[in-house]
C-alpha cells in the first residue's frame, strides 16, 4: 500500500514535471520577446507563416463598405507623401495595396504633396479605389528649411558629405522630406484626429492577401508600431545622431522605456565599423517607406521632446539624418519593446529590399530573399539583432 502510494506520488510528480518544461519550452517571455532567436542560421521567412495571433477582426457582410457609417474600420488612414511626377509609381503601389488588403477594407487614403496636386493625378489615383480620398498640401511652415539652419554651413557639409558618398547630400528637398517624415507629418490638420496610419510609398509592391484588418490587430493588441524591413544606415549620413541622442538622454532619463531596445541600436558586434562611425549607434533601423503606426506616439511629450532637440542640433542638414534612423532611435528608447510588431506575413518590396513570407497567401516574390540586388546587401539585414534582443514578434 505505501509502495503503491508513492509510486502514485511519483508518477503525479513526473506528470507535473513534464508540463512544467514543455511551458518552459515553449514560453515567450512576456510580450514582444517571442521566438528570440540567438544566431539567425536560417531566415524564419522559410517556415510557414501564418496570420498574427488572434484576435483578427475580419470582412463579415458589409461591416467594411466603404459608404457605411456604421463600419468596423479603426481611427486609422493609408498616408503617401508624393510628388505629381511620381503618379505611374504611387499607382503602382495602390493598385498592389487595394488588391491585398484594401479593397476589402476601404480605409481611406490621405495624399500629401509640398505642392499643389494637379487634376490629372488626382483624377487617375480616385479611379484605383472605392475607398475615400483626399488630397492635402503640407503647411508651409512644416517644409520650409527652419531660420536657423546656416546656409553657408550647409553647403560646406554638403562638400564634405559627398566626399563620403553620402546619397541625396545636396538635395535640398530630401532634407526637408526626411525632416518632415521625423517631426511633422502627424501634425498635419487633416491628420489631427486620426490615430494610426499606413504609410505607402510610390513604386513599392505588396505581394501577399491580407485578410484582417491590421489596424484593428495594431488596437487590440496594444502595438504602436509595425515594420517589416529592418536594416543598417550608412554610417556617414547619421554621425552626429548618436552623440545628439546621448545629450538628450543625459537631460532625460525619466523617458528610457524599463523594456526597451537599446541593446540593437547599440550593438557593435556584427557591423563594428558602421557602429565606430555613427559614433556607437549600430545604425539598425526600421525601414521607414513601410510603417503601420500609431501617431499617438509620435505626439507624446518624449518623442516630440527628442525631435525638437534633433531639429535644433540641426543634423536634418548638416548631416543626412533620415526619418527612419530617427524613428527607430526614438522607438527604441521610449517604447516598451514588446510595442513594436515585426509584419512577417506582410510581403513587400522597395527596391532593393523584400520581406517575402512562404505562405499560399503570396504571390510574386520568392520566399525569404531578402534582396535582388547586388551580393554585398545581404550584409545590411539587421534582422538577426532585432530577433537577438528583441525577438520575432
Ligand atoms: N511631395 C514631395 N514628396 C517627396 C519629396 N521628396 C521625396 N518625397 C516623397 O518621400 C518619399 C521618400 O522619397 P524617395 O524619393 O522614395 O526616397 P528613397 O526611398 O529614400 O529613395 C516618397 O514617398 C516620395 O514620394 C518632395 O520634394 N516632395
Ligand atoms: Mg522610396
Amino acid at each position: 500500500m505505501a509502495i503503491s502510494k508513492s509510486i502514485r506520488f511519483l508518477g503525479v510528480a513526473t506528470v507535473v514535471l513534464c508540463i512544467w518544461l514543455v511551458l518552459q519550452v515553449f514560453r515567450t517571455d512576456g510580450g514582444g520577446k517571442l521566438g528570440k532567436i540567438q544566431k539567425m542560421d536560417k531566415d524564419p521567412l522559410l517556415d510557414i507563416t501564418g496570420e498574427p495571433e488572434e484576435p483578427l477582426q475580419r470582412v463579415d457582410g458589409d461591416n467594411y463598405a466603404p459608404d457605411n457609417p456604421k463600419s468596423a474600420r479603426r481611427n486609422a488612414t493609408l498616408l503617401s507623401l508624393v510628388r505629381n511626377s511620381e503618379l505611374e509609381d504611387m499607382l503602382m503601389s495602390m493598385r498592389d495595396l487595394e488588391r491585398t488588403f484594401n479593397s476589402k477594407f476601404n480605409y481611406p487614403w490621405l495624399f500629401l504633396n509640398d505642392k499643389p496636386f494637379t487634376q490629372d493625378f488626382m483624377d487617375a489615383i480616385r479611379k484605383e479605389t472605392k475607398a475615400e480620398v483626399r488630397f492635402e498640401q503640407v503647411p508651409k511652415e512644416h517644409w520650409e528649411v527652419p531660420p536657423w539652419i546656416n546656409n553657408d554651413l550647409y553647403l560646406e557639409s554638403v562638400q564634405l558629405l559627398l566626399s563620403q558618398n553620402v546619397q541625396y547630400m545636396s538635395k535640398v528637398s530630401y532634407h526637408q522630406m526626411c525632416r518632415w517624415n521625423s517631426g511633422f507629418f502627424y501634425k498635419h490638420p487633416a491628420l489631427l484626429n486620426t490615430r494610426y496610419y499606413w504609410r505607402v510609398e510610390p513604386h513599392v509592391h505588396f505581394f501577399c492577401d491580407i485578410d484582417y484588418d491590421v489596424f484593428a490587430w495594431m488596437e487590440d493588441h496594444n502595438k504602436t508600431y509595425g515594420f517589416t524591413v529592418n536594416i543598417y544606415d550608412s554610417p556617414e549620413s547619421v554621425q552626429g545622431l548618436w552623440p545628439e541622442t546621448q545629450k538628450f538622454m543625459a537631460e532625460h532619463k525619466e523617458w528610457l522605456a524599463p523594456n526597451n531596445a537599446i541593446k540593437w541600436l547599440q550593438d557593435n558586434e556584427v557591423r563594428p565599423d558602421n557602429h565606430r562611425v555613427a559614433n556607437g549607434y549600430s545604425t539598425c533601423h526600421f525601414w521607414s517607406n513601410f510603417e503601420i503606426g500609431d501617431m499617438d506616439f509620435w505626439r507624446g511629450p518624449a518623442y516630440e521632446a527628442y525631435f525638437n532637440h534633433l531639429d535644433r542640433a540641426g543634423g536634418f542638414f548638416y548631416e543626412r539624418w533620415g526619418d527612419a534612423p530617427v524613428h527607430s532611435i526614438g522607438l527604441g528608447l521610449f517604447e516598451d519593446a514588446s510595442k513594436i510588431h515585426w509584419f512577417r506575413d506582410i510581403g513587400y518590396q522597395h527596391i532593393p529590399f523584400f520581406n517575402c513570407p512562404n505562405s499560399p497567401k503570396c504571390k510574386g516574390c520568392q520566399p525569404g530573399r531578402f534582396t535582388d540586388g547586388e551580393q554585398w546587401l545581404h550584409r545590411e539585414d539587421c534582422r538577426p539583432n532585432w530577433f537577438k534582443y528583441v525577438g520575432q514578434g
